[in-house]
């Protein structure tokens, strides 16, 4: 029987090898020398789940907790987004890196002692009865690479337990997903809700089916999202404090 052949020849990582990049500083990142930081980023980018907590590990020794989260893990996120947004990521490899910055947040929180370096909640969730998730954990794992705290809820969440989050997490923003046509109407039931309680807050929604800017737009606090990479700006603009109507009109241009 033939040996098997060294594993790292096997999986050759063409989408990572065919760029040309290393992920070396970038001249944002000039200041940094090369260091146990820049093995962080390069292993949130590759998404090396296996590697991450030796490498995080690694340079604790070195940096505090809080600069190995902003200045590597969500450093590397960040540049996941970028290709992401270029299209030379899709799904597989955005949540294996999404997932690989998930581990080494923990180590470094549990260093911590707390996860209080968040800017603020956004709480997200995927309409009652649908269960096409993938969009929602996009939006996921770019708001925690930008450093919100996501209260996510999960998919086929009831309308009440939506509305229940936002009265008890008081986040400053709510998003939704829906691929179907049939489900996508739990968003007007939310926004009929939160109106009804007083809760006012942008409720980004997107996804596929009938889920167009149209609707979205059609109920109060809707802003139709037509990117998950959208949802970082969207909750900064939300945080530094711009109303539904003036995100709305920023995105949807009305
Ligand atoms: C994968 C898939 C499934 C998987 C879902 C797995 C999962 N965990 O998500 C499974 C197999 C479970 C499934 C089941 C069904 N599916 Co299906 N499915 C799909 C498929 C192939 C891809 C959807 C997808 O994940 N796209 C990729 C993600 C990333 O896209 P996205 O969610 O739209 O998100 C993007 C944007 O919309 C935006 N976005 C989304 N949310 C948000 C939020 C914010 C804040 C922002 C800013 C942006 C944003 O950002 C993302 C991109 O960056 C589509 C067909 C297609 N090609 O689209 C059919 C499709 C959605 N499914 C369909 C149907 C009919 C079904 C079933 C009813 C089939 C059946 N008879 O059982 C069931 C329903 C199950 C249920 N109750 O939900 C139809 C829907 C038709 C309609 N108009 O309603 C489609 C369109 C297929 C078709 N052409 O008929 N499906």
């Amino acid at each position: 029987m033939r040996p098997y052949p060294e594993s790292s020849k096997v999986f050759i990582r063409y989408d990572l090898n065919t760029l040309h990049r290393d992920f070396t500083p970038t001249k944002s990142d000039a200041k940094l020398p090369r260091s146990t930081l820049q093995d962080v980023i390069n292993t949130v980018v590759a998404g090396e789940c296996e590697n991450i907590s030796e490498v995080v590990n690694e340079a604790l020794k070195q940096y505090p907790p809080l600069e190995v989260i902003e200045q590597g893990l969500i450093n590397g996120m960040e540049k996941v987004g970028h290709l992401w947004e270029e299209r030379i990521y899709y799904l597989p490899q955005t949540l294996a890196a999404s997932d690989t910055m998930q581990i080494g947040l923990e180590i470094c929180e549990a260093k911590m002692g707390h996860s209080g370096w968040k800017k603020a909640v956004v709480v997200t969730h995927t309409a009652e009865g649908d269960l096409h998730d993938l969009g929602q954990k996009i939006v996921n794992a770019l708001l925690s690479a930008s450093g919100f705290q996501v209260i996510d809820l999960g998919k086929d969440v009831p309308v009440e337990e939506v509305v229940a989050a936002v009265e008890k997490y008081h986040p400053v923003m709510l998003t939704g997903t829906a691929g179907l046509t049939l489900t996508m109407n739990a968003f007007e039931r939310i926004s009929h809700e939160l109106s009804y309680r007083g809760l006012e807050l942008p409720f980004v929604c997107g996804g596929g089916g009938g889920v167009t800017a149209d609707f979205v737009n059609s109920f109060q606090y809707g802003i139709y999202g037509t990117d998950a990479a959208q949802a970082p700006p969207m909750a900064v603009d939300a945080l530094t404090g711009k109303s539904w109507l003036e995100i709305r009109k920023k995105y949807n241009g009305i």
